[in-house]
């Protein structure tokens, strides 16, 4: 059955979060991405959000990367070319190398309409069978170590499976001392966003004092093998995230033993076609995994719960409620977290309506593509 698309429409959006996101690389404050609407035949509307930053701090791609890769290649291949299933973007994208998650956006966007015209559940369609997920929070560089005991104080009250804090070189052991000091038994893990070295490697075997759930992505944000030394160095699991762009990169990751753990972005990894395979590559090498975020509003958050509630993300992961991110939210009703569980909703695609009033007062422009 063909997808009959009828027209794309690419809102520029503009959020700002409740609290500055800070890490070793810099900090975020404001949020630019796009949302791709899918509009069939049918009346039906998918919905996909575009996740990179304003800046290429985190991975190569920025909003107007993204922007760029879906009008001027994404979208005119997608009308050259009608496809059958989300599956087939992934060959049909192919001739373009990289841009994750300029395609994973029109991909996510795709899989939401492919969802409704089924009349299903977006996370029934990727194969899910949880009625909740459990999850984390991450929190940011914070300015005083009061500050941050404050926060995770607030996030273990409000019932959070488990605190990520961020490290850097000077911000760190001393920071995890004080951290276990105050919360001796709390599931914690260690984000550097890659800012040591292996010649650091002395100094991070200092990690395995704290009794770490992991640490996440000490090293090199493209390096697979550095990784692998320091893992045989160190008790403390390595979890690698920024290293991971594809299925390929997980299976070298795992061959090498790089790590003990993955991080999935859908974004990174190009979609959620890729995000499955890498799911159960990993669950058949019994490697469990858990679902990262980019600072996200409600569209990009509805399909990281929907991937969430596939077997093997055993971990809870950094999906928080739309309220520790946003005033308001641009889905009706908002993600809400409750004793650290999300309810998955059973309406069909990504089970939250979008609030048309938010996304217009969020929205700078909207582009429109017709089929
Ligand atoms: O490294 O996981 C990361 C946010 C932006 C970019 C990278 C990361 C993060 C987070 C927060 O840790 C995740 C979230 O709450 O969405
Ligand atoms: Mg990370």
């Amino acid at each position: 059955m063909t997808i009959n698309i009828k027209a794309i429409k690419l809102h520029a959006l503009n959020m700002t979060l409740n609290h500055p996101f800070s890490t070793s690389f810099g900090t975020v404050k404001d949020r630019e991405f796009y949302i791709v609407e899918v509009i069939d035949q049918n009346g039906h509307h998918g919905f996909g959000e575009s996740v990179a930053f304003a800046t290429p701090w985190y991975t190569e791609e920025t909003a107007q990367t993204c922007f760029h890769m879906m009008r001027d290649f994404l979208i005119p291949l997608l009308q050259a070319h009608p496809i059958d299933h989300p599956d087939d973007l992934v060959a049909l994208f192919s001739p373009i190398k990289k841009n994750h998650m300029a395609k994973a956006a029109i991909e996510g966007a795709i899989w939401d309409l492919y969802a409704k015209t089924n009349n299903i559940p977006l996370y029934q369609a990727l194969g899910g069978n949880k009625k909740t997920i459990d999850v984390g929070i991450s929190i940011g560089i914070q300015p005083s170590i009061d500050d941050l005991i404050y926060r995770i104080e607030q996030s273990v009250q409000a019932g959070y499976k488990r605190v990520k804090l961020k490290i850097k070189p000077g911000h760190d052991m001393q920071v995890l001392h004080s951290v276990r000091q105050h919360f001796p038994d709390l599931p914690l893990l260690a984000d550097a966003n890659s800012a040591y070295t292996l010649k650091d490697i002395d100094h991070l075997k200092q990690l395995d004092d704290f009794n770490l759930m992991m640490i996440e992505q000490p090293l090199g944000h493209d390096d697979i093998i550095d990784h692998a030394t320091l893992q045989k160095n160190i008790h403390t699991s390595i979890c690698l995230d920024e290293s991971i762009h594809s299925f390929d990169d997980v299976r070298h990751a795992i061959q090498l033993g790089s790590c003990r753990v993955i991080n999935i972005k859908i974004g990174r990894v190009g979609g959620l076609t890729e995000a499955k395979r890498i799911h159960d590559y990993c669950r058949d090498h019994h490697i469990p995994i858990w679902c990262g975020g980019m600072l996200e509003a409600g569209i990009g958050r509805a399909h990281n719960i929907a991937l969430t509630t596939l077997p093997n993300f055993t971990l809870p992961g950094d999906t928080a409620g739309s309220a520790h991110y946003w005033q308001k939210d641009i889905i009706t009703p908002p993600v809400v977290v409750n004793d650290g569980e999300i309810t998955v909703s059973d309406t069909p695609g990504i089970g939250y309506e979008i609030d048309w009033k938010a996304l217009e007062q969020f929205s700078e422009y909207t582009h429109t593509f017709k089929f």
